[in-house]
């Protein structure tokens, strides 16, 4: 009796299931925070004042109440090229491997960067950096990819059979990187399994940087401001920048981080914290990523921190059905990024990462790209499908669903040769 009442009282208390609202007349009336007031009310009128000022204010409310601050000092990599194949994709690419040793120490945790550079063309070129899903092996059929050894979800379709990834893995993402079509456009492509940096689950951290990094290696609790995975891989997109940057045959100064979906909340977050990014691209990022949270459409805060409790701070909790009391939204994480090019994709159908929502930060950003005199969207209203705008905001949504289509890296590589230049 006492049992089964227990059950019942049990059954009524669990939280009914989260229904996301698609409804944009039920998305609720709010205030931004705005980008060009100082914390004590005076108004920021010059790129002099953002930058010294504001940018730091807001950088630092970012890693207080979403992503977490990285450690205050962490090692310096060291790096060793582990290959180099000069007749790679039919003698088309030089394909290298580069093993990362993120503690500086062979003996410690260490990520794989691969990496493919266009042949006969002049040196350095600008590149593409991204963190993948699936091990640098998915991204192009190449069986000169070394197949990552980490472990990684099990998938019949991707080809991960009890954790590990087999022969039939290869180029099983090589929709989402279009190599050729890079190459053939004079960039380089460089990219990186994410779980090299930390497992994407909840107790992924003890496998990860942040347990190799803590002070006793063994850290069991983190402060509210710690950094979280999302932290933690932004982190490893800028020791590949390291890399990179030291590789004669790519121009360190002419390089564009791109990510997709949680790797695209990353990639703006390695972007707004490393300004030696030259170039930012968010590709249908969604919550916690290019979209407002304010909104609250589709994915909201509440549902991210408890499906994934791992990829923010501690303190991102407290704004669960709480956003209005945010000290921030995400249109300040784009502003981050001026007086840079930075780009935002959506995807029709990706009604869970809110593609208005996502326009409509790029559109709050400009206010702080005009403070140097940068051209912004150059429009006042979401553009229909598949036409591209903006200037040094660039945005667009194409027709289809949550991924990374031939059509995303079209616009790209158009908007890289207008900023990065030849
Ligand atoms: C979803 C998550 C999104 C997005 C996506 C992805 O489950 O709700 O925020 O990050 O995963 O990364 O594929």
């Amino acid at each position: 009796m006492t049992l089964s009442l227990a059950c019942l009282s049990a059954e009524a208390q669990r939280p009914p299931a989260f229904q996301p609202n698609y409804d944009e007349a039920q998305v609720p009336a709010y205030t931004l925070p705005d980008p060009l007031v100082l914390a004590d009310g005076r108004p920021v009128k010059t790129a002099r004042a953002w930058r010294t000022k504001r940018r730091t204010e807001i950088l630092e409310l970012f890693q207080t109440h979403v992503y977490g601050r990285n450690p205050v000092r962490t090692p310096k990599p060291s790096f060793e090229v582990t290959s180099t194949d000069r007749l790679a994709l039919g003698g088309k690419a030089t394909r290298k491997e580069v093993s990362v040793f993120l503690t500086g120490r062979k003996d410690g945790t260490k990520m794989d960067l691969l990496i493919y550079l266009p042949n006969d063309v002049k040196k350095p070129v600008p590149a593409f950096l991204g963190l993948n899903f699936y091990g640098n092996h998915t991204i192009h059929s190449d069986p000169g990819i070394t197949l990552s050894p980490q472990w990684m979800r099990d998938s019949a379709e991707l080809g991960v059979v009890n954790n590990r990834a087999t022969e039939a893995a290869r180029g099983k993402r090589a929709s989402r990187w279009q190599v050729e079509t890079i190459l053939a456009r004079g960039y380089a492509l460089a990219t990186i399994y994410y779980g090299d940096l930390e497992p994407d689950s909840a107790e992924g951290w003890k496998q990860g940087v942040r347990a190799a990094l803590s002070p006793d290696g063994a850290k069991t609790e983190f402060a509210p401001d710690d950094w979280g995975a999302i932290g933690v891989w932004a982190w490893g997109l800028s020791r590949a920048l390291d890399y990179l940057e030291q590789d004669r045959e790519i121009d360190g100064k002419r390089v564009a981080v791109m990510g997709h979906s949680r790797l695209g909340k990353t990639s703006l977050w390695a972007g707004a914290q490393d300004e030696r990014f030259a170039m930012v691209i968010s590709n249908d990022s969604g919550c916690g990523g290019a979209a407002l949270s304010r909104r609250q459409f589709g994915e909201t805060v509440e549902r991210i921190n408890n499906s994934f409790p791992h990829w923010f701070c501690g303190n991102f909790k407290k704004y669960n059905r709480n956003e209005a009391a945010l000290p921030v939204d995400q249109h300040q994480l784009i502003a981050l990024m001026a007086p840079r090019p930075v780009y935002v994709a959506s995807a029709e159908e990706d009604r869970w990462a809110d593609p208005r929502g996502e326009f409509l930060a790029t559109k709050h950003a400009e206010p702080v790209y005009r403070l140097f005199r940068k051209g912004g969207l150059g429009v006042a209203e979401m553009p229909p499908v598949n036409q591209p705008v903006g200037d040094t905001i660039g945005y667009h949504i194409r027709t289809g669903a949550h991924d990374v289509t031939a059509y995303d890296w079209e616009q790209y590589l158009n908007f890289a040769d207008r900023h990065l230049g030849k």
